[in-house]
C-alpha cells in the first residue's frame, strides 16, 4: 500500500526531501541524455554523475514518504545512499586522475577512507549515539585521509605534474566540493546528534534540512561541474 501524507506547513525537513527527490531526478534525466553531447573520453563521467543522482533519487523517495509518514529522520536509508554514492564519487576523481596516470589503488584508498567516515557516522547516529562526539571524530579521520589524498598526496601529485588545463580545472572543482561542500555534512552531524557540539544552538533540529542541502550542493552541483568542463573540453577538441 502506498500512502500519501500532506506536509504540515513550515516542515522545512518534508520540503527539503521533496524538493531533493524531483531534484536528483531531473538531474539524472538531464547527465543521461546530455552524455550524448560530449567527447567520448567524458562519457563515463557523466554515466557516474547519472548515477550518483539516480541512487540518491531512489533513496530521497523513501526518505521523503518516512518523513511524511513519522516525522522521524530517515538515518537507515540516509546511511545507504551515502555508501553507495560517495564511492562513486570516489571513482568520479579515479576517472578524471586515470588520464594524468593514477593506478587503482588511489581509489581503492579513497573508498576506504569514506567508508569508514560512514560506518563511523552511522554509528554515532545511531547504535552508539551516546558517544556520538568520540564516533564523529573517528568519522573525521577518514574525511582527513580524503582531504589529505586530494590536496596533498597522490592525487594531488598526479594533477600538478599533467600539462591538460581542462583536466587541472576538473580536479581542482572537485577538490573544492570535497572541502567545502563535503564539510556541510559534519555541520549537520552536529546539530543533530545528542551532546553534538551545535545542538544547544539555532541549527538544533536541523540536521536532515542540512544533509539534503549538501546533498544538492555535492551531488547535482558536482556532476553540473564535470558537465560543464566536459563541455569545453569537448568544443576545444
Ligand atoms: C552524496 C553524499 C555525500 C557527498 C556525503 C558525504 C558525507 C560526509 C562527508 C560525511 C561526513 C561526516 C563527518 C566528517 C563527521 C560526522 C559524521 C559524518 C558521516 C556526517
Amino acid at each position: 500500500m502506498y500512502l500519501v501524507t500532506n506536509l504540515n506547513p513550515g516542515d522545512y525537513v518534508g520540503f527539503t526531501f521533496f524538493i531533493g527527490s524531483m531534484a536528483m531526478l531531473a538531474a539524472t534525466v538531464f547527465f543521461f541524455l546530455e552524455r550524448n553531447s560530449v567527447d567520448g573520453k567524458w562519457r563515463t563521467s557523466l554515466l557516474v554523475s547519472g548515477l550518483i543522482t539516480f541512487i540518491a533519487a531512489v533513496h530521497y523517495y523513501y526518505m521523503r514518504d518516512v518523513w511524511a509518514i513519522s516525522q522521524v529522520s530517515p538515518t537507515e536509508y540516509r546511511y545507504i545512499d551515502w555508501i553507495l554514492t560517495v564511492p562513486l564519487m570516489c571513482v568520479e576523481f579515479y576517472l578524471i586522475l586515470k588520464a594524468f596516470g593514477a593506478k587503482i589503488g588511489l581509489l581503492w584508498k579513497m573508498i576506504g577512507y569514506s567508508v569508514w567516515m560512514l560506518v563511523f557516522g552511522y554509528f554515532g547516529e545511531t547504535l552508539f549515539s551516546e558517544q556520538s562526539v568520540l564516533m564523529g571524530i573517528l568519522s573525521t579521520l577518514g574525511y582527513l585521509g580524503i582531504l589529505y589524498e586530494v590536496w596533498l598526496g597522490s592525487a594531488k601529485k598526479l594533477a600538478v605534474n599533467s600539462n591538460d588545463p581542462i583536466l587541472q580545472q576538473a580536479f581542482s572543482a572537485l577538490g573544492w566540493f570535497i572541502l567545502v561542500g563535503w564539510a556541510i555534512y559534519p555541520i549537520g552531524y552536529m546539530a543533530g546528534t545528542d551532546g553534538g557540539w551545535l545542538s544547544n544552538t539555532f541549527l538544533n533540529g536541523s540536521m536532515d534540512v542540512i544533509y539534503n542541502i549538501g546533498d544538492a550542493i555535492n551531488k547535482i552541483g558536482f556532476g553540473l561541474v564535470i558537465y560543464s568542463l566536459a563541455v569545453r573540453s569537448s568544443a576545444k577538441a
